[in-house]
Order: C-alpha cells, then structure tokens, then sequence
C-alpha cells in the first residue's frame, strides 16, 4: 500500500512510523509513506497556508489552493476525477475511525491523507477535494497529524504478511469482537501475586477455554455492547450465563478500570 500524508509538520512522523511493526512493514515493501508539506505546494513569496475566516469567528481556516495543488501533484487528473483513490480528510467532523474502517482501507492500493488543523479548513476542501473524512474519536486534537498515524498503523496491521505470527491480527482484540483477556509472563510469582495456575498447566484445550472465558468475562464487564455485535458459539453463551450483575459487584469492579 502506498500512502501519502499532506501536512504542515511533516517532521512530527519518522519518530512514530520508522520504528517496530511499520517500520519493518515499509522495509518488507509492504508499505510505501511519503510526507508532502502542504507549505511547499503554497503560492506566492510568503507561501500562506491559512487565513482568518470570511464572517470572522476568530482563528485560522487552511486555504484551498495549497490543498488541491498538493493532491493534484500527487494524483494524477484521472484518480481525482474518478475518485478512485481514496482522498481522506482528517477532521473532528469526520465519521469515527473503527477496525471495520481500517480493514476497508487495508483493501487500497493507495490512501492520500490530509491533516487539517483544528480551526478549520475551507469547506471547498471537503466538498469538491476530499472523497471521505475521518475523525479517530469524540475529543479535539490541535491536528490531524495524530490521526494519520493512527490510521497508517491500524490499516498495515491489516495487511496480510505483515503481521509474523500467522492469524495475529485476527486474534487482536476487536477483531474477534472482544476484549483480550489478561496476560501473564515470567515470573510465576510476582510481589506474591501468581500467574493463575491453568496457565501453568500445559493443558492446551483447557488453556483454550479458559482465555475465551476471560475474554468473554472482561467483554461483558467493560464493553457489554460488543457482545451484540460478534458471532457467539453455544458455548458462550451458556458461559456468559453464568455471569450476573451480583458477580461484577462481588468482584468488586475489579475488571473495571478505576472501578
Ligand atoms: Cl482527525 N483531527 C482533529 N483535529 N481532532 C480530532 C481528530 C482529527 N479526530 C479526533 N479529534
């Protein structure tokens, strides 16, 4: 997948994809990023990039030119006329970014991303240039910057051969549509706190159940809503059965963060 990211502070990008999983994603050809400052694409001496909006209101709006110049550069006339490729505006007003959205993406050859900046971007950007806009969540970041990253980083994971282990991003959580239930590593004992014991085991289809039971367990304490969305076998059904509100309270919350 080839990605183009349109920004005013390209910069704020090698520290976070030129390391780990993306960086050897890009290494193994299976991901091409390329930072195209929105300044470089700006007319006129000073290269002015944004200005005070038409009606006042305070702060500043992106202009259209250096956008659509910048897209235009990096697609050719047929992409942008058949909007073929996807042109995604990162913007708080966007629809919100989920897993089913990163594995429509990983389906691309090619994304272009434009970080907008909070205050605003002139609205002939969204109408006329960009083919889809995304938000990554309810809470306003200074730019899209962040999400670009986010969005890179979800949609390679999604793309096959990318991931070592085989079926790993199948496994993540909200791909089997739970939670992930908890993990332990070395040592047995840790402050006097031991690992639970069927994990010790060497148990395989015990081991088995037991980590869908938690996942199940942990799903149903934090993130109810999920266990209507994905496919549940007989066996967890009757599982989840078993759990009642008196046992979350008898838990004392202790699945719940801060609870
Ligand atoms: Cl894509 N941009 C900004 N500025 N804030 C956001 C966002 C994007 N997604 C959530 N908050």
């Amino acid at each position: 997948m080839k990605v183009d990211i349109l920004t005013l502070f390209p910069e704020m990008f090698p520290g976070y994809l030129n390391r780990s999983m993306l960086q050897r994603a890009q290494n193994a050809g299976f991901l091409q990023v390329k930072l195209h400052n929105i300044r470089d694409y700006a007319r006129g001496k000073h290269r002015v990039t944004d200005e005070a909006p038409y009606g006042g209101g305070g702060g500043m709006v992106l202009k259209p030119q250096p956008l659509f110049a910048a897209v235009e550069s990096v697609l050719d006339g047929e992409d942008i006329a058949f909007k073929s490729i996807p042109v995604i505006l990162l913007t708080p007003q966007g629809r919100t970014f989920s897993q089913d959205i990163a594995e429509e993406l990983a389906g691309e050859e090619r994304l272009v991303l434009i970080c907008g900046r909070y205050e605003g971007v002139d609205e002939r950007v969204r109408e006329h240039l960009a083919t889809d806009e995304i938000s990554i969540g309810d809470y306003v970041l200074t730019g899209g910057e962040l999400a670009a990253m986010v969005i890179v980083d979800a949609v390679t994971r999604q793309i096959p051969g990318v991931l070592g282990a085989e079926g790993a991003a199948e496994r993540d959580s909200y791909a089997t549509g739970l939670l992930e239930g908890p993990q332990y590593t070395r040592p047995e004992v840790f402050r006097g706190w031991a690992v639970p014991e069927v994990l010790l085991s060497g148990h395989a289809a015990r081991i088995e159940d037991w980590k869908r039971q938690q996942a199940l367990r942990r799903t149903w304490r934090r993130r109810p809503e999920l266990l209507l969305k994905t496919s549940l076998s007989e066996e967890d059904k009757r599982f989840l059965d078993t759990l009642t509100p008196e046992d979350v309270l008898k838990a004392g919350n202790e699945d719940v963060p801060g609870g």
